[in-house]
């Protein structure tokens, strides 16, 4: 499939989605969000993918969302489509999703990213939620999923002034899991896709959404479910390979990757 928007391939078991609109700092429009959706789709169906890579371009992950396209927009029009609603493609990826980030994530682009398992980012990346500034609030989990990564003080800091905060600031606050230089950037994210990539997939599936069950629910329910997959894990033929391959101290290989 080709895509316009999107540029899409493949490094060993790792997809990698580039956001292609760089006359708009990859601003998110409705075709661009499409192709997404249907790349990642493609990817979470297909069983030489172990896990996929979201990036920008070294100036912009995303700049958010396409305000010359949502300008006009109104409010029975946006209720009417549930303009946002179809924008969570990457909240529904079975696979792990790691978000590489070079420049502006702001708005939805910040929010994108928030939407990815992990955010690895260059020295030059900027988060923010600027969508005071244009007379709205953050519509695709900014004001929820930032407020989880960061606590409540710097979520208002950041969503009520609109300002942007730099990699550094952001790995301190926890929005960011590590902070590479822009050159290394991508070859870091694809190392750290790979690594998932050599593991047991019925192990990485459950892992991630243990984590996620976190975001969603109480410690007392995400506990249960955690011993639930935990005990099930038991079942697996992987199980028996890595912990046999760790007695007799060889390296693993997992059968269900
Ligand atoms: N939408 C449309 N076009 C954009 C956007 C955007 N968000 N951001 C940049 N562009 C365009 C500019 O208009 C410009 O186009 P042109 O050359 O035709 O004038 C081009 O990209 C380059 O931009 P700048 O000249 O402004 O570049 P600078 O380096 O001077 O500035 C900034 C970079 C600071 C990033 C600046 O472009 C900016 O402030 N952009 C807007 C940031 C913003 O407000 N983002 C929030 C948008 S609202 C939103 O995201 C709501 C989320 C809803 C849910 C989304 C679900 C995923």
């Amino acid at each position: 499939m080709a895509f316009e928007m999107i540029l899409t391939e493949t490094h060993g078991r790792t997809a990698l989605i580039r956001l292609n609109r760089p006359q708009a700092l990859n601003a998110l429009c409705d075709g661009l969000m499409a192709e997404m959706a249907e790349a990642l789709a493609g990817f979470d169906r297909d069983d030489n993918i172990a896990a996929i890579v979201i990036t920008g371009s070294e100036k912009a992950f995303a700049a958010g969302a396409d305000i010359k396209e949502m300008k006009d927009r109104t409010f029975p029009g946006v209720l009417a489509e549930d303009f946002i609603g179809k924008w969570e493609a990457v909240t529904t990826i079975r696979k792990p999703v790691i978000a590489a980030v070079s420049g502006f994530a702001l708005g939805g682009g910040c929010e994108l990213a928030m939407m990815c398992d992990m955010i690895i980012a260059s020295d030059t990346a900027k988060f923010g939620q600027p969508e005071i500034n244009l007379g709205i609030i953050p519509g695709a989990g900014g004001t929820q999923r930032l407020t989880r990564a960061v606590g409540k003080s710097k979520a208002m800091d950041l969503v009520l002034t609109g300002r942007m905060m730099d990699a550094q600031e952001a790995e301190r606050a926890g929005l960011v899991a590590r902070i590479v230089p822009a050159a290394d950037l991508l070859a870091e994210a694809l190392k750290v896709a790979e690594k998932i990539g050599q593991l047991s997939g019925p192990s990485v599936a459950t892992a991630k959404q243990a984590v996620n069950v976190a975001f969603e629910t109480t410690l007392r329910e995400g506990v249960r479910f955690e011993r639930g997959v935990f005990y099930a894990l038991f079942a697996t033929e992987d199980q028996k390979e890595g912990m046999g391959a760790f007695a007799e101290k060889r390296k693993p290989a997992f059968r269900n990757r």
